[in-house]
């Protein structure tokens, strides 16, 4: 196809000029509904790459700040999704459809969207190449392309999909296998993993294991199911306070913990899955398997490992408190592809917008940078199908919480907020550059208290 059609903006003169030279059988009725570019620029004022949680929501702070015909988005998926949800639609609580939308409903209006994927950055020339062999040059540029899900790295997978047992809430494609998984389940190991990696929503692999038993319980279930997470990590959770909680919870309800077992291999076929002792080089254990639910390994998308924006492990290598690269002072990075040294999750993404707006408007009026992004991070951490521990915390994983009251608690109100009331947020507020994470309501909520 060619790139006059792929590129879509909602410019309503653009429209009509580009109406002019092309035939009306080149343009079909989407197209015109959501607008079409006639000629994309080859220069953009800000640049953002990636069209996910924190690209959408740049983009948007930056059209307000440059108008929206000086930005442009590179992003090559059609469909938009709220990840976070996930978790419940592995465990049948809500449906896949209700996460995605397309991603032209979400580009702020006016905003080009060029529907491509990043293949080679050049910070040097304030240039980017994209697959189809264009060349983007730029003012400033916002890196958000995410982290990568690394299935091929575990020996049978992804093939081992197209087998039944399996699923991963991590991939939009195998998320509902998962609750396929539980559903099917009759006796035997219900297995949950967490790779050797850094991974997003750390807490995710472990809570689809507290649904899964719920579901049992629920289903009368509980007494054939031997449950265990197996885990390449040597605790449960990073912060002390939620760690004990979770220990609790685990204690409880005889969940098995096996800490610094890697998942190497997947034999669908036998529903075997084959883990490495991280303690024991050269030894390995088999595990078989009546449910099995894969974190997969992750890293940072390709695009960026071994690129000059990148950190000798090929995170965008920004600073931890204006987000600004510490190299390339007109390049920034957001979310899950760069080494802030917090948790990867959509309420990190939040907090950082905020700042990095502000970061992005004094470099533009050659000022220093002096709004500082403290690693503020939160994973509703979801116990049951109306419970959840809301974990919130700091880069020196402090528990920073925005309620007052001990979050530490399973509590239902926190459960309505993770599966009702962050969705609303996030379509209506955070993509549309109006949520910069809960600071301030923290701020009004512990007003006269330590
Ligand atoms: P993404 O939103 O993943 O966006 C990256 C974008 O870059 C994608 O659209 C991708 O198509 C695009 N891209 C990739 N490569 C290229 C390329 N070469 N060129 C152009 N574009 C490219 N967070 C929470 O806050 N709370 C939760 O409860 C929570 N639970 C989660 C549960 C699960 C199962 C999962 C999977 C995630 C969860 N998260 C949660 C994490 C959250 O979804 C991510 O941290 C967040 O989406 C990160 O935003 P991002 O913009 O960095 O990356
Ligand atoms: C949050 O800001 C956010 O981003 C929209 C999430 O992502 C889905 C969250 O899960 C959470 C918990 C927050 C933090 C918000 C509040 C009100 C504590």
């Amino acid at each position: 196809m060619s790139p006059l059609v792929t590129v879509v903006s909602s410019s309503r003169a653009r429209l009509f000029a580009c109406l002019l030279k092309l035939g009306p059988q080149q343009v079909s009725p989407r197209q015109l509904h959501t607008g079409v570019s006639c000629a994309a620029k080859d220069h953009y004022e800000v640049l953002v790459l990636g069209g996910g949680s924190g690209g959408i929501t740049m983009a948007t702070r930056m059209k307000r700040k440059v108008g929206a015909e000086n930005v442009a988005i590179v992003e090559p998926s059609e469909r938009h999704f709220y990840q976070p949800i996930w978790t419940l639609v592995g465990a049948g609580a809500k449906q896949l459809s209700s996460s995605g939308r397309a991603t032209a409903s979400v580009i702020p209006p006016g905003v080009e969207w060029i529907r491509a994927r990043v293949v080679e950055l050049n910070p040097d020339k304030n240039r980017v190449r994209t697959d189809n062999g264009k060349e983007i040059s730029y003012k400033y540029l916002i890196i958000a392309l995410g982290i990568q899900l690394d299935y091929e790295k575990i020996k049978g997978l992804p093939e081992g999909f197209a087998y039944p047992k399996i699923g991963s809430n991590y991939s939009v494609r195998t998320v509902e296998k998962t609750w396929k998984a539980l559903q099917d389940f009759k006796e035997g190991n219900a297995i949950f993993t967490f790779p050797n990696t850094p991974v997003k929503c750390a807490g995710a692999p472990q809570k689809i294991m507290y649904l899964s038993e719920a579901y049992f319980r629920k289903t009368g279930k509980r007494s054939n199911a031997n449950i265990i997470f197996n885990t390449a990590l040597g605790t449960i959770f990073g912060v002390k306070k939620y760690a004990n909680a979770l220990q609790e919870i685990i204690r409880e309800r005889n969940l098995t913990v096996n800490y610094k077992l890697n998942l190497i291999e997947v034999r669908a076929d036998k529903q075997e899955a084959v883990f490495e002792n991280l303690d024991k080089p050269g030894e390995t254990q088999v595990f078989s398997y009546e449910m099995l639910h894969v974190t997969p390994p992750m890293s940072s998308p390709d695009v960026l490992k071994g690129s000059p924006v990148a950190d000798a492990a090929g995170w965008v290598d920004v600073d931890k408190e204006t987000l600004q690269h510490k190299k390339y002072p007109n390049v920034f990075g957001i979310g899950d592809c760069t080494n802030l040294p917090t948790s990867r999750t959509a309420a990190a993404v939040a907090a950082q917008s905020g700042v990095l707006d502000k970061t992005i408007s004094r470099i533009m009026k050659n000022q220093t940078p002096m709004k500082k992004y403290d690693g503020y991070t939160s994973c509703p951490l979801v116990t049951s199908y109306n419970r959840v521990i809301l974990a919130e915390f700091d880069y020196e994983a402090q528990p920073l919480e925005t309620f007052p009251f001990d979050q530490s608690k399973e509590r239902l109100s926190m459960y309505l907020m993770k599966a009702n009331l962050m969705p609303f947020l996030y379509w209506n507020f955070m993509l549309r550059g109006h949520w910069g994470g809960p600071a301030f309501i923290r701020k009004v909520l512990h007003l006269g208290m330590s």
